[in-house]
C-alpha cells in the first residue's frame, strides 16, 4: 500500500474546502494537508473540522503554498511515496483520485496530470482566457520540449522522490508549468488522465480577473522559456 499525502493550497475557500476534503477517498490517503495562505475567512476552522492538517504560509502565492506543503511533509518521520495536489475551490473532483494514482502504482509513472482538456468540463468552468492560455502554453511545450500535454491542471499526482529531484522554486502561478517542464527535462515518465472540472465555489481570484489572467499568463510563458 503506497503512502499518499494530499496538499491543498487555500486562500479564502471557506465555502468549498470542507466539500473538497469530504470527497477525498480516505481509504487511499494518509494525510490531507491544507496550506492556509493568509486566509481572512473561516477556511482554517472548516478545514480542521473536515479532518485536515492545516499549516500556515505567510507568503502569498499559489507556489508558496505548495512549497510550504512540501516543507511540511519533508519534516515527517515517514515520508509519503506519492503527493497529490488539488485546488481548494471545489472545481476539481477529488473522488477521481484513484484514476490519477493508477499509472504511478501500476506502470511506474513519475508524474500524472489530470487533464481538464481531455476530461469533461462543466460549461463555464474554464473561462475562455484560461482555455487559450492552456492551448498556448501546451503548444509551446510541445514545440520546445517535444511532449504533448493538453493541460497545466491543478489536480495532479507525483512520486515524492521525483518531486524532490525537481527542486521546485516558483512561488506564484508558474508552479504547475515549472513541474511539467522540469519533469520533461529530467526525463521523468509523464502521462495525463482525463479529469472532470466544474465551476469553482466562490469568487474567481485568478482566471476570472484580467490582472490575474495576465500575471498568470506572463509567468507561465516566462517559466517555459526559463527552463529550456
Ligand atoms: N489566488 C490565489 N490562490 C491561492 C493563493 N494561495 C493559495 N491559493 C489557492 O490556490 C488554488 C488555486 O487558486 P484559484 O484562485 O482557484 O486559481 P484558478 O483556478 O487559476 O482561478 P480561479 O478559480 O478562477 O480563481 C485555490 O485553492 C486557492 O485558494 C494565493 O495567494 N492566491
Ligand atoms: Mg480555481
Amino acid at each position: 500500500m503506497k503512502n499518499v499525502d494530499v496538499i491543498i493550497p487555500v486562500y479564502n475557500e471557506e465555502g468549498s474546502i470542507g466539500l473538497v476534503i469530504g470527497d477525498i477517498p480516505k481509504e487511499i490517503v494518509n494525510e490531507v494537508v491544507v496550506v492556509n495562505n493568509l486566509s481572512t475567512d473561516n477556511s482554517v476552522e472548516v478545514a480542521k473540522r473536515a479532518g485536515a492538517t492545516v499549516v500556515d504560509q505567510d507568503k502569498r502565492g499559489y507556489g508558496n503554498a505548495c512549497l510550504k506543503g512540501i516543507e511540511y511533509v519533508d519534516a515527517k518521520a515517514v515520508k509519503p511515496d506519492i503527493l497529490v495536489f488539488l485546488d481548494g475551490d471545489y472545481s476539481d473532483h477529488p473522488e477521481e483520485l484513484p484514476a490519477l494514482l493508477k499509472p504511478i502504482i501500476e506502470d511506474d509513472y513519475d508524474l500524472v496530470i489530470g487533464s481538464r482538456t481531455t476530461g469533461s468540463q462543466e460549461k463555464g468552468a474554464m473561462l475562455p482566457q484560461a482555455v487559450f492560455g492552456n492551448f498556448l502554453a501546451t503548444s509551446l511545450i510541445r514545440l520546445f520540449y517535444g511532449f504533448t500535454f493538453t493541460d497545466l491542471g491543478p489536480f495532479r499526482v507525483i512520486k515524492y522522490e521525483s518531486l524532490k529531484s525537481l527542486e521546485m522554486q516558483d512561488t506564484t502561478f508558474g508552479w504547475t508549468v515549472e513541474m511539467q517542464v522540469k519533469a520533461l527535462k529530467k526525463g521523468l515518465k509523464c502521462i495525463e488522465v482525463p479529469v472532470s472540472y466544474r465551476k469553482r465555489i466562490g469568487v474567481s481570484k485568478i482566471t476570472g480577473t484580467l490582472t490575474g489572467t495576465v500575471k498568470a499568463g506572463y509567468k507561465i510563458i516566462w517559466t517555459i522559456f526559463k527552463y529550456l
